[in-house]
């Protein structure tokens, strides 16, 4: 038995969703809500010390860091593989996850609740938004929250932040051929690692920088095509915070653009 402790959009939980449906795994759903606090719930805390999701429960044993999880579901349920046989690509997969553990991650957080998420946290009470960023045990990870929620898009944290993603589509840009996955030739961890991550651009309306990058735009496309897509993002994915996130990005677009150019 799986129980997923997710939350819709978080791009954690669609990387470990996106594994289970191309496995044809399915899951009891538990949903946290990071906007409410859910995350910080001393019950939560206590399957997850970290105060995120995901959160993969199986028969009872306790799994965190979505990469893990991952790497764990291809050991536990290895038909399909989602790894390449072949070191040299393995180690391209392990390059990819690193990358976006270590970087693109915690940019990811910045840019969401620079644009995305900022008006909904701000539409809250004062004591319960200080109360949930208080919460936050990480101090870095804290103080780029409070930061991006008091100045969004004119926060010192977001320039970089954007430039890790830049990075990561530059890389990607010069990484894929038609027809190829990020680690070889058949849609693996690699792919389901950063597909989130470029979802998020195109759901803060930046799909212009994808538009730039054809191997990019080619793999996102084809992406979208797999059934695992449907399963694991869309339909999890409530229309109207999309729509929401999406209107966000475009007002702030021209004031990203800019940023975008180097
Ligand atoms: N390294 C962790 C990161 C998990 C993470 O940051 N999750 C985000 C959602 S994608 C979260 O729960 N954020 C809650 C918060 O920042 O308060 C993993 O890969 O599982």
């Amino acid at each position: 038995m799986l129980e997923l402790y997710h939350h819709a959009l978080s791009t954690c939980s669609q990387k470990v969703r996106l594994v289970l449906a191309e496995k044809g795994l399915d899951f009891e759903s538990r949903i946290v809500d990071l906007i409410a606090g859910g995350q910080h719930a001393p019950d939560y805390v206590k399957l997850n010390p970290n105060h995120v999701v995901p959160t993969l429960v199986h028969d009872g044993t306790v799994l965190i860091e979505s990469s893990l999880i991952n790497e764990y579901l291809d050991d536990a349920f290895p038909d399909p593989p989602l790894r390449p046989a072949d070191p040299a690509a393995r180690h391209a997969l392990r390059l990819w996850v690193k990358r976006i553990d270590e970087k693109v991650h915690p940019s990811a957080s910045v840019l969401t609740f620079a644009i995305g998420a900022r008006p909904a946290v701000l539409a809250q009470p004062e004591e319960v938004r200080q109360a949930n960023i208080e919460a936050i045990p990480d101090p870095g990870h804290r103080a780029a929250r409070r930061s991006v929620i008091e100045h969004g898009v004119d926060a010192p944290e977001f320039a970089g932040a954007l430039g890790r993603f830049l990075d990561l589509l530059d890389v990607m840009q010069a990484s894929l051929a038609p027809d190829r996955w990020l680690s070889g030739d058949a849609f693996g961890l690699a792919d389901a690692a950063v597909l989130p991550y470029v979802l998020r651009l195109d759901h803060l309306a930046m799909t212009p920088l994808l538009d730039a990058r054809p191997a990019v735009a080619d793999w996102y496309a084809r992406v979208q095509a797999r059934p695992s897509f449907e399963t694991a993002v869309t339909a999890w994915a409530p229309e109207p915070i999309v729509k929401l996130f999406r209107g966000n990005g475009e007002a702030v677009w021209p004031q990203v653009e800019p940023l975008t150019r180097r």
